[in-house]
């Protein structure tokens, strides 16, 4: 489903400037009429929404994408095995009653290509399609002080205006492949998992090395092992995993969750994660109850698989001894998993759980039991560089037919950063973001008026169900340019002391977990020079109640003109 490209762009003129320039006198001082309302960059599921949503406010809307069509993230993450390790009932849109009761999910985790079908189906049902224009990149988006317009440049030449600018860039798009030494040297195939061929890729027969074991690794890695003659895992640290328990979908609990879907949704929203993974608050912490009993706990967490763990019992993610209690059990599962004791001790982690994003697998530890899957621990010298033939680590060159790089994003910032940004005085936002992202919710920067962020540095994001965010997001930033229409005003931005005092909240929230205790791509801390703070605001239904707050104190924080 490549589309070469999409339809011309066509403007009827965007309709808040005509409404304006038919009803309010001051919007007079603005006299340039912008080619669009709102430009929006990006169309994975956040800016296909942003699209629908804006659409339907009455708005007029571009959108740029720079691959061959939807799905961001789900477009560029194809590698074996690449799926959601969300539930697809709730990784799923729920704006549209309709499309939540007739889109049939066949498996409980989706796999990346699901995605794309649903992503398709959504864009084609809402008509959305001719709003998009592929193939391109936003090179730069500049604020016009007198004009009140952004100006929006891509790489195929294309220059066009707009009073809003919506950066839905994604969260974890942008790679990172780390600089190995020796990597021109290679003279085998090498793949990254968030660029991997849109033919696919052929392994029989052949000696592959993989780096990388987040969450991404771990859900190729079994299914690498099925294809390839031998494959060889380069494991610098060693992560927590725990059975997704995926499976073709239970029509039963399908049809329990339909026939109720919008309650459903609505309980999950005030949720810690924005998920049916329920933590009961009167539930015990972990050291009120037995040895015994915890065990029975974690057992069942195990069996149940998800993110049970992480609700086994209320303190884990904040008490350190409680935090250990959890992650000594996974360990033991590895153990008795894994039937080498040397890879078996030396895929057990140390750092603490769920510090670093915990992985959801299927039959991950089970695939070292493989007679054609190495574990190579390059825990202590790393991965020294590579070879005209492959990988050379711990004094030993290991010949591999192809490398896989399971490396990771420069989460985040990484996409708001391949874009020059400019808001007033021509101020840079990677330059006002030098030392870290700066903002006021995760919504808006000072100084970039009317220029807004979906999960944006500083918002829940990642740490909650990332559609349901998105969604809160888009429909926050469409209520505020709904206000400013209704009000006559051209321009919204944070307010300097809002954005200081929610970047201290946001590091402030952080230090009350055990996130900051290791580290997480969370931070920063896996791409060099990248300038190290804890990025999202941990605490969903906090944030949720705060952004409503917000708005019910008329935009409390935002200075509107
Ligand atoms: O990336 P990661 P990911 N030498 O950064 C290793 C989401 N996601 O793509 O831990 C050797 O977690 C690095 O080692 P270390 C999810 O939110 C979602 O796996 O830094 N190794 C680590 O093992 C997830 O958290 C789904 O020591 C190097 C790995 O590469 C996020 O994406 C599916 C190295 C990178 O792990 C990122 O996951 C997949 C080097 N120089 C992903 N540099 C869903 O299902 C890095 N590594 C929704």
């Amino acid at each position: 489903m490549v589309c070469e490209n999409a339809a011309p762009i066509i403007s009827n003129g965007p309709i808040f400037e005509r409404m304006n320039e038919k009803n309010l006198s001051s919007t007079k001082t603005y006299s340039a009429v912008p080619d669009f309302d709102a430009i929006v960059v990006g169309s994975g599921f956040g800016g296909i929404y942003a699209v629908h949503k804006l659409r339907e406010l009455g708005f007029s809307v571009q959108l740029f994408e720079r691959g061959s069509d939807i799905g961001g993230t789900w477009y560029w993450n194809r590698y074996p095995g690449a799926r959601c390790d969300a539930p697809s009932l709730q990784y799923s849109y729920q704006f549209s009653e309709e499309l939540q009761q007739q889109w049939e999910w066949p498996e409980t985790y989706s796999t990346q290509g699901e995605i794309l079908k649903y992503l398709d189906h959504v864009v084609e049902r809402f008509g959305l399609r001719s709003a998009m224009q592929f193939n391109t990149s936003v090179e730069s988006a500049v604020y016009d002080e007198e004009k009140n317009l952004w100006t929006i440049r891509t790489d195929r030449g294309t220059t066009l205006t707009a009073r809003y600018c919506i950066l839905a860039t994604g969260c974890l798009s942008t790679k990172n492949t780390p600089d190995f030494p020796g990597l021109s040297d290679y003279t085998g195939e090498w793949f990254h998992t968030s660029n991997w061929p849109h033919e696919g890729t052929d392994f029989t027969g052949k000696t592959v090395g993989i780096i990388g074991t987040g969450s991404t690794g771990i859900q190729a890695i079994p299914v690498l092992a099925e294809q390839a003659r031998h494959l060889k895992v380069f494991q610098r640290t060693p992560q927590y995993s725990t059975p997704a328990r995926n499976g073709p979908m239970d029509k039963a609990d399908e049809a329990r969750i339909k026939a109720e879907y919008a309650a459903f949704r609505a309980r999950n929203y005030r949720q810690p994660v924005a998920m049916d993974i329920t933590i009961d608050r009167s539930a015990p912490k972990t050291f009120e109850v037995s040895e015994s009993e915890r065990r029975q706990t974690y057992e069942q967490c195990w069996e149940n698989g998800g993110l049970s763990f992480s609700v086994a019992f209320r303190d884990s993610s904040v008490n350190r001894d409680a935090n250990e209690d959890v992650s000594q059990f996974i360990r033991e599962k590895i153990a008795e998993i894994v039937k080498d004791p040397v890879t078996a001790r030396a895929l057990q982690p140390s750092h603490i759980y769920a510090c670093k994003r915990p992985c959801l697998d299927t039959n991950y530890f089970e695939t070292y039991n493989r007679p054609n899957v190495t574990l190579v621990d390059v825990s202590e010298n790393g991965v020294e560089r590579l070879t005209q033939k492959g990988i050379f680590a711990n004094g030993e060159e290991h010949e591999l037919d192809c490398i896989v790089f399971a490396t990771g994003f420069d989460a985040f910032t990484g996409s708001l950063n391949l874009i020059d940004i400019r808001g007033r005085g021509q101020l840079r936002l990677k330059d006002k973001w030098s030392l870290g992202p700066r903002s006021y919710l995760g919504l808006q920067s000072a100084d970039f008026p009317n220029l807004f962020t979906v999960t944006g540095p500083g918002s829940p994001s990642v740490l909650a169900n990332m559609v349901t965010a998105i969604e809160q997001h888009v429909n926050w930033i469409g209520g505020c340019l709904d206000h400013m229409r209704e009000r006559g005003y051209a321009t919204v931005e944070a307010l300097q002391s809002a954005e200081d005092q929610w970047v201290e909240q946001v590091r402030m929230a952080a230090e009350r977990t055990l996130f900051t205790a290791c580290d997480n791509w969370y931070q920063g801390a896996n791409v060099p020079g990248k300038p190290r703070g804890f990025v999202p605001y941990v605490d969903w239904p906090g944030y949720v109640r705060i952004c409503e707050s917000v708005v019910e104190k008329t935009y409390e924080g935002f200075k509107f003109s």
